[in-house]
């Protein structure tokens, strides 16, 4: 168990099967580094998950251990999703839930893209 309270990497993962094609995806962009796919239960207009293509957990894994030029490749999918949904002028919110406390429930890392509509405060 790590420290995030979640097991080791398991790359039998729900996001890791869909990466390798196994389970399908509702793709809205893919680079070298990430795939980007509407969540399967939207809280937005716009939801997406923005997941890297490697073995990391958590974001805590991720920033620790992907390379720089893993987490750039990362990092630009996720603004050029956003970019490309239309939301910079409404605006719009990213989220990583990180670990048990932090609310995660699919172990491999991923970015949640909310927008199209007005959000409200979130912390809960
Ligand atoms: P979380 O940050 O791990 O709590 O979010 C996991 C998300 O993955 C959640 O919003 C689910 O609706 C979403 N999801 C999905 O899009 N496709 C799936 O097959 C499964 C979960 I399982």
């Amino acid at each position: 168990m790590s420290t995030t309270g979640l097991p080791p990497y398991d790359d039998t993962n729900i996001f890791a099967r869909i990466l390798r094609g196994e389970v399908p995806c509702k793709r809205v962009a893919e680079s070298e580094h990430a795939l980007a796919f509407e969540d399967i239960n939207p809280q937005a207009p716009v939801h997406v998950l923005v997941i890297p293509k490697g073995h990391w957990c958590s974001f805590a894994d991720f920033s620790a251990a992907a390379s720089e030029a893993q987490q750039a490749g990362f990092w630009r999918l996720v603004g050029q999703v956003a970019h490309g949904a239309g939301l910079e002028e409404s605006g719009y919110r990213i989220l990583s839930n990180m670990g048990v406390q932090g609310g995660q429930e699919v172990p491999h890392f991923h970015v949640h893209l909310f927008g199209g509509r007005r959000l409200g405060r979130m912390v809960q």
